[in-house]
């Protein structure tokens, strides 16, 4: 009654609540009230950095909220099992749009800005993403946290906050140029520092044995010094529940800003060197994707963020009142790649060492919290450290390994008598010549679960690389397919094709994105599909005005986009899409009459600094560009454009943009990819081979609305045991021989005939990802796909059901499969705790 009442009665304005007020008016107070008490400015003198601060700060104290609650109604409850996500990358991409999507306040922010005279998209635009990952390892990450919180699942992301995130990637004359990303240089309203939980980690020195009280032997630890990690704290907000999580990221600095012994002597240099050494651990991401470093200061960080999170969740634990051979009840760890797989080790140093846990109670705890996914089969990605090299930056650690090891193999020999190929194979000292500590089988003995990432994935990992690991702990394996979050990739990149969905069937489907599957009858509806056809226009609009802005490329927003944005590597082949162009530049220059699709071609992605093939193809594709675009022949039917500086931020422009996603990478190399997911979802159709998670995607939207080409991984295998001949092909097709030829004739490198050779000689004498085997395929297989385009209404019908039955490749999705199959956890309701 008293409800009723107020509705009728309440003239005079509402109340305000600066702090946690949802309503405009709440908003644009706290807005303003930040503006002046942080960042000193008033709404009339403020910079647009000034105002993100402010509208950012605005929401991270909303979500300062919902994260106390949340950790409150946890730690009363001494029944809860959480999840730490350990990855030593979270590319989180901008914060401040999906905050806001969360927690459901988009329109109300929308409108308080707009009342202080400015625009949201602006103010959103402002923000300099934490890029602290490489790809799609990283992102993942990032989705999965996003989902926890969304699931209402218990969590803590554990990682590095590192100073400098992902290069930001620069073209000049056609080659990459790296620069510092210099991310933190205007602040970072997401995150709170929190000295108050620092702890230190050991490095160095040496190793020696005592007596306890009890006459028990054990080992201690005199390093050489300590590094302290302080924690940094976001807040990870659930979309639309009140369950908020946090990511805590790890700094590093010296244990004492001066060392006093040093300074007293006179060496005040060496003083301040070790401040130095110490913040240098968390200084910069390793930017080699799919490629280990075999770094001393890599080896650092893996083991600095591990210690630090093992050493807290430890501190939560003990304050629950736990026992520490209790710490699997009260914790799921989840190891994102072999990168923080020195957890096994660390974990039973500390349970062993600094709580005098029995080996065996400790060796059972360890198993049981630990799981790990691998993310790649491409052997230079398995990650080993010098025997030496851990010896003298961790010694415990690394006792701690050779006494696992010891027992695991003894285990080996009585499961497997005689078989000393699997000993040698499964220990995880490699001794075939200088002696490696390899982290995949640290990882593989010390884990209970063990998954990839796709089906396809999953059963190469169980045939090849990790098929000892089968026979002997069959138990252990699963299969996760990855998945993304539907609400950064389509509510807040795509707001044009949310709205249509919305519109059509209800809101519910972005935190339950099985419900997409009631788009399925608009895909027959005409009038539903122009619409469709029509927000997909104005996004290609937007991209290709910044299109212009960013490269001076003028493209045509009708002509089809075609797209491949991921990192630039030879197995995802960026180099057989040139082919491809030079292929249909050819049949112009042959026949300028000719009539064809007209394509854009857009490109981007980064290649690790070193990897001087993949930074010869990003100059190859620019060459083509400046050629194809130029040439008035091609009366700008073709279109060539390498997006610069591909991040989460520009990804967001170029997913809703795209028709046509290239997922071409050599059968059995890709582990799953993600971006094919995040295409689909914004109703772009495919052309991808039978690799990673393209299988799953295409069993979901149906064969007819997939373009499949290519060689099986099984056919790629039996092609290389069969003597693969990449010439004969090459000798054997003249379009081919022509695209080659043109490429070698200097017409892309001003007549250098030299520039692109080790592309084209790799090609014809290597080839290790079958390109020539699969050009052919690729052709006719892009033949039909400009065909399909010619009939609007199908291309229109197909990309719809493609959005209609993506589904089961939300990130939610996979966290209810790791909750379920491998952490057997719950969600946790806090309104119900
Ligand atoms: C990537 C895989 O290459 C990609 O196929 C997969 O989708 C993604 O992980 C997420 O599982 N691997 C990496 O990014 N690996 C590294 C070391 O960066």
């Amino acid at each position: 009654s008293n409800a009723n009442n107020s509705k009728v009665k309440r003239a005079s304005a509402p109340t305000i609540d600066v702090r946690s007020g949802m309503d405009v008016e709440s908003l644009k107070q706290a807005i303003t009230e930040h503006l002046f008490y942080q960042q000193g400015r008033n709404i009339v003198n403020t910079s647009l950095n000034d105002l993100y601060m402010a509208v950012s700060h605005t929401v991270h104290d909303r979500l300062l909220q919902h994260e106390h609650k949340t950790m409150n109604a946890v730690f009363d409850n001494n029944n809860v099992r959480l999840v730490s996500y350990m990855s030593a990358e979270f590319l989180m991409g901008p914060q401040l749009g999906v905050n806001l999507i969360d927690l459901n306040i988009m329109a109300e922010m929308e409108q308080a800005v707009q009342e202080l005279g400015f625009s949201l998209n602006t103010i959103m635009a402002q923000e300099e993403e934490p890029g602290l990952g490489n790809g799609g390892l990283g992102r993942l990450a990032a989705c999965y946290i996003d989902s926890m919180a969304s699931q209402q699942i218990p969590a803590i992301g554990y990682g590095i906050r590192y100073e400098f995130g992902i290069f930001d990637q620069v073209i000049r004359d056609g080659w990459q140029v790296e620069i510092t990303d210099k991310w933190l240089r205007n602040g970072n309203p997401w995150e709170s520092a929190r000295p108050e939980l620092a702890v230190n980690v050991k490095f160095g020195g040496h190793t020696e044995s005592y007596l306890d009280s009890n006459e028990y032997l054990r080992y201690r630890w005199k390093p050489d010094y300590m590094v302290t990690g302080i924690p940094y704290d976001t807040p990870i907000m659930g979309y639309k529940v009140p369950s908020c999580n946090f990511l805590r990221l790890w700094k590093s600095e010296a244990e004492e800003s001066f060392d006093f012994s040093s300074f007293n002597q006179g060496d005040y240099y060496k003083a301040v060197e070790y401040k130095v050494k110490s913040e240098n651990i968390s200084k910069v991401l390793y930017p080699n994707d799919e490629m280990l470093g075999g770094k001393k200061l890599r080896l650092k960080q893996q083991y600095f963020f591990v210690s630090c999170s093992l050493q807290d969740m430890m501190n939560i634990h003990l304050r629950f009142d736990g026992k520490p051979q209790d710490f699997h009840k009260r914790w799921a760890i989840q190891l994102n790649d072999t990168h923080p797989s020195v957890a096994v080790a660390e974990l039973m140093r500390i349970l062993v060492d600094e709580y005098h846990v029995d080996w065996d109670v400790a060796w059972h705890t360890t198993c049981s919290t630990c799981s790990y996914t691998n993310h790649t089969l491409l052997p230079e990605a398995l990650e080993k450290w010098p025997v030496g090299l851990f010896a003298y930056l961790i010694p415990r650690v690394l006792e701690i390994i050779f006494e696992i090891n010891y027992r695991f193999l003894k285990e080996v020999s009585s499961r497997f008598p005689g078989d000393n190929g699997k000993l040698s194979r499964m220990s995880i000292i490699d001794e075939s010549g200088e002696k490696f500590v390899r982290m995949a089988n640290l990882a593989c003995v010390g884990c209970c679960a063990i998954n990839g990432v796709a089906e396809l994935h999953t059963e190469l990992l169980k045939q090849q690389i990790l098929h000892d690991w089968v026979e002997m702990f069959p138990e252990r394996f699963h299969n996760v397919t990855n998945g993304v979050t539907p609400r950064r990739f389509v509510v807040l990149s795509n707001p044009g094709l949310s709205n249509l969905i919305i519109e059509s069937i209800g809101d519910k489907w972005p935190g339950k994105l099985d419900e997409l599957r009631k788009l399925e009858p608009f895909a027959d509806d005409a009038a539903f599909r122009e619409k469709f056809r029509s927000v997909k226009l104005e996004n290609k609009k937007i991209l290709a005005a910044l299109i212009k802005e960013r490269t001076g490329v003028v493209v045509n927003p009708s002509s089809m986009f075609d797209v491949q944005v991921k990192r630039i590597h030879e197995y995802k082949r960026q180099h057989l899409s040139v082919l491809h162009i030079i292929a249909l530049y050819l049949r112009i220059k042959q026949n300028p009459d000719i009539d064809i699709v007209p394509r854009t071609f857009i490109f981007g992605g980064k290649a690790a600094p070193g990897y001087f093939s993949a930074k010869l193809i990003i100059k190859l594709i620019n060459s083509v560009g400046d050629v194809v675009n130029n040439d008035p022949d091609v009366k700008d039917r073709l279109k060539v454009v390498f997006f610069p500086d591909f991040n989460v931020t520009n990804a967001q422009l170029i997913y809703p943009a795209a028709d046509l996603s290239e997922q071409i990478s050599t059968a059995g190399k890709e582990a799953s990819g993600t971006g094919n997911m995040k295409f689909s979802m914004n109703g772009a159709l495919t052309i991808g081979t039978l690799d990673g998670a393209n299988v799953e995607i295409r069993e979901e939207v149906g064969n007819d609305n997939f373009f499949l080409f290519g060689l099986t991984a099984a056919q790629v295998e039996d092609a290389k045991r069969n003597g693969y001949n990449p010439h004969f092909i090459y000798d054997n097709n003249e379009e081919l021989r022509n695209v080659i030829s043109m490429i070698n004739s200097g017409r892309f490198s001003n007549g250098d005939t030299n520039l692109f050779k080790p592309i084209t000689d790799n090609l014809l004498w290597h080839d290790p990802f079958m390109l020539m085997a699969d050009f052919s395929l690729y052709i006719a297989c892009q033949d039909l796909v400009a065909e399909t385009w010619k009939n609007t209404a199908e291309w229109n019908r197909m990309a719809i059901l493609n959005v209609a039955r993506m589904g089961k490749f939300s990130s939610d999705r996979s966290i209810q499969d790791y909750c379920e199959k491998i952490w057997k956890v719950k969600p946790f309701n806090i309104r119900k705790a």
